[in-house]
């Protein structure tokens, strides 16, 4: 696990949710290796946040990339070379704001990547605007007289757009995290998991801890997974849908990976070509 840290100093706040995220995956990539990952063949990406700062202290490959957008730069990476496991980190306004038609998109084609969101229900780094999942007439500055809109509901949302793991986590309970991230990497499809995160500032841990619950089942079904969104409370953890879609590069080449066996250019063009004419 030690070796998974880099050198970079950790600037996140004493008691920040992001560090529970940071010790899960260091605890799950060892595992994930024993399984028969190999680690150069993970990488990540980050948008732009607190949460994004992960980039800067794990020791790992990837993009560190514009804010809202790293969820393109996941899908590239996979399409580029299907055999990377591609883990993107976002903050719920990185990737449910400004990032949010990539993400429902990537969803949507069943990119094969898991997509880690760091819920902490606010911009926390630019200090404290509401953000999609905050509540309404939760209070900030700029929401002095609380926020007008309701939350998405994540959970109920991802499996809508078509991803294919959809599971909620709390950096307060590590193990489970854990758990929850190499399910998420083993899945061939997209794995979302939302992680329940508290920022200091602005939340307190006990609001979170008194309310976490446990979801009694995984769901069978697409529509029990949809109810089981709605039914819960947004302090329920656990999977609450997975099942087996095609991923987005076979549909594209099959088991082709134009990385490791890019074909010689007179050979593309010939392809392109009978493409061409068979219109
Ligand atoms: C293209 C672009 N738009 C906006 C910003 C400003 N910006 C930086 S971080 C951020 C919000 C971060 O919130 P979130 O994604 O939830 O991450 P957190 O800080 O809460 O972890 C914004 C709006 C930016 N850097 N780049
Ligand atoms: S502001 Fe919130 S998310 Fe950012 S480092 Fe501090 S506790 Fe963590
Ligand atoms: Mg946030």
């Amino acid at each position: 696990m030690a070796d998974l840290k880099t050198n970079a100093e950790i600037t996140w706040c004493p008691g920040c949710g992001n560090f529970g995220i940071f010790t899960a995956i260091r605890k799950a990539i060892p595992l994930l290796e024993e399984k028969g990952i190999k680690r150069e063949n993970i990488v990540m990406t980050a948008g732009i946040g607190c949460h994004a700062k992960i980039f800067d202290y794990l020791n790992l490959s990837g993009i560190y990339g514009l804010h809202g957008r790293n969820c393109s730069n996941s899908e590239g990476i996979k399409v580029a070379n299907p055999d990377l496991r591609v883990i993107n980190f976002s903050g719920d306004a990185n990737g449910l704001a400004e990032g949010l038609a990539h993400t429902m998109f990537a969803a949507k084609r069943n990119q094969d990547i898991t997509f880690i969101l760091h819920n902490n229900s606010v911009y926390a780094l630019t200090t404290g605007q509401f953000s999609p999942l905050a509540e309404k007439g939760w209070k900030g500055p700029s929401t002095p007289r609380g926020s007008y809109e309701e939350p998405f509901n994540p959970i109920s949302l991802m499996i809508e757009a078509g991803a294919t793991f959809v599971a909620r986590g709390f950096s307060g309970d590590i193990e489970n995290l854990t758990n929850l991230i190499i399910e998420a990497v083993k899945h061939k499809g997209f794995a979302f998991i939302e992680v329940l995160q508290p920022a200091v500032p602005y939340h307190k841990w006990e609001e979170y801890r008194e309310q976490v619950e446990y979801l009694e089942k995984e769901p069978k079904s697409y529509f029990e997974a949809i109810k089981a969104a709605k039914e819960n409370h947004k302090f329920t953890i656990g999977i609450f849908y997975r099942t087996t879609k095609p991923v987005y590069h076979k549909e594209l080449y099959g088991d082709h990976n134009p990385i490791t066996n890019r074909l010689a250019r007179d050979t593309r063009l010939d392809k392109i070509r009978k493409i061409l004419e068979s219109k």
